[in-house]
């Protein structure tokens, strides 16, 4: 196991669209609360393209990149900052693997999503994947914190 005394740090987690027009978002919510970590600022809100593009910029050129800004700005999602020691990590664990077919059952996208067909998987959440990645991310959904 990895050092118990790590510093708290913080995590970006979105709800996507298809979490929020599913009525998924208490339940995303009550999971990252259920494993103790603290939601330290929540808003709901319609992604627009730019925020978007600066969001997902390392998916530049992927054959999946248009399909998933269409997505993503296809209606409202919920954007959070989650807290707590090791959260990046953590709450990556209970996302699951980016597949929903691969995410284990037990994770989010593991009980709650499916492949579909679609041109990008819709797999409910995001979360920042590195300290780094968090604080840029932060800053594009919250820039005042
Ligand atoms: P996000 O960023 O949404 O938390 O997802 P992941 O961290 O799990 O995955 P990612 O950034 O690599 O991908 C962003 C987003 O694009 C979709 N995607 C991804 C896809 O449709 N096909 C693919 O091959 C990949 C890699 C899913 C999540």
């Amino acid at each position: 196991m990895s050092n118990t005394s790590s510093p708290i740090e913080r995590t970006l987690i979105l709800v996507k669209p298809d979490g929020v027009r599913r009525g998924l978002v208490g339940e995303v919510i009550s999971r990252i609360e259920s494993k103790g970590y603290n939601v330290a600022a929540l808003r709901l809100l319609t992604a627009d393209k730019d925020l978007l593009a600066t969001h997902y910029a390392e998916h530049r050129g992927e054959a999946f990149y248009e399909p998933l800004i269409e997505f993503m700005s296809s209606g409202p999602i919920v954007a959070m900052i989650a807290e707590g020691q090791r959260v990046i990590e953590g709450f990556r664990s209970l996302a699951g693997a980016t597949d929903p077919t691969l995410a284990l059952p037990g994770s989010i996208r593991g009980d709650l999503a499916r492949n579909q067909g679609t041109k990008v998987v819709q797999n409910i959440v995001h979360g920042s994947d590195s300290v780094e990645s968090a604080q840029r991310e932060i800053k594009i959904f919250f820039p005042n914190l």
